[in-house]
């Protein structure tokens, strides 16, 4: 039998939003164990190491855009690198902040169109990301990736997108930050979204299992975006942009539970750590604990860790 290969691919990307850390995010996964938990889960793991961006002109920062030439050149690189990876085994980027899901969603839509499958996107997430260059207040490319992988007009200077992803095929969940031209956006669409009134209400392993079923019928791809700040800020601290009021880590591991069970994800980002902003790595250790979830880790035979 031949084990199945996880890429490893750190995406050390910085340029989305001003404050700095999310830099350090790739190593951090590492020390905190990704490696040896997806090997232990039976996983042939192959760590790529650190990505640099394409080459590209220094950024001024005198428009409203911050950074704009650095994330394209990232934009470029990762969506080639997508492409690749996903031709060898199941890519996990380790970001780096969520601007790098320019890149990598891309890449894999370009490489779902290459086998003929159709590409779903699960979106964990505060903020539904589905601002274009031009509707965004903060001028923080964080905010744009979903606006950027399905198309929208407004993304003057990026890589033309290939292959959109459909909207039908996108489920945001756990929103509570969305800014009035992102609504408006989003209520033109027929993107699934649940905000944390509607996980509330109906709890997620309802809302996710509905959306698996979809994955499914239609043979998708799976891509899973996990951003930091989907987790409630007092289970996941390490990340600029808290929300308080967010998801809790039972629910957490439910979705990456279900979402193994389905045996339908086929790459993972991980994004928005800021290590500088942990607490004795205890973010970075949720999100590896989640990662390995969603690779088939069950909550009760996850090793006891050793005291150090
Ligand atoms: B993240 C924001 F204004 N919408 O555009 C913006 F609230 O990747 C936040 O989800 C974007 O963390 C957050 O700057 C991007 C803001
Ligand atoms: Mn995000
Ligand atoms: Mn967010
Ligand atoms: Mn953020």
């Amino acid at each position: 039998m031949t084990r199945k290969t996880v890429i490893l691919i750190g995406a050390p990307v910085d340029s989305g939003k001003r404050r700095p850390g999310c830099l350090m995010g790739p190593d951090a996964y590492r020390t905190a164990g990704l490696p040896g938990a997806l090997r232990d889960l039976g996983y042939k793991v192959e760590d790529m190491g650190n990505l640099t961006p394409a080459s590209h002109q220094p950024d001024t920062n005198d428009g409203k855009l911050f950074a704009p030439n650095e994330t394209i050149a990232w934009t470029h690189r990762l969506t080639r690198t997508a492409e690749m990876a996903m031709q060898r085994g199941l890519p996990i980027f380790m970001g780096g902040d969520h601007s790098l899901s320019l890149g990598t969603v891309a890449g894999v839509a370009n490489h779902a169109a290459s086998v003929g499958r159709p590409l779903f996107v699960l979106w964990l997430d505060a903020h539904s990301d589905f601002h274009t260059a031009e509707t965004t207040d903060s001028g923080n490319l964080h905010g744009t990736p979903l606006g950027y992988v399905t198309g929208r007009e407004g993304f003057g200077g990026f890589p033309k997108v290939q292959n959109r992803v459909p909207h039908a095929n996108i489920c945001i969940m756990g929103l509570r930050s969305v800014d009035p031209a992102e609504r408006a956006a989003l209520e033109e669409t027929d993107i699934r979204y649940h905000d944390m009134r509607e996980i509330d209400e109906n709890g997620v392993g309802r809302l996710v299992s509905a959306f698996l079923k979809d994955v499914e019928a239609a043979n998708g791809l799976l891509h899973v975006s996990l951003d930091v700040d989907f987790l409630d800020p007092m289970a996941a601290p390490a990340v600029v942009t808290t929300v308080p009021g967010g998801a809790t880590i039972r629910e957490g591991h439910l979705i990456m539970e279900m979402v193994s069970d389905s045996g339908l994800m086929t790459s993972l980002d991980l994004v928005e750590l800021n290590p500088f902003l942990d607490e004795r790595g205890r973010t970075a250790q949720v999100m590896v604990d989640l990662a390995a979830s969603g690779l088939g880790r069950r909550v009760f035979d996850r090793p006891t860790r050793a005291a150090n």
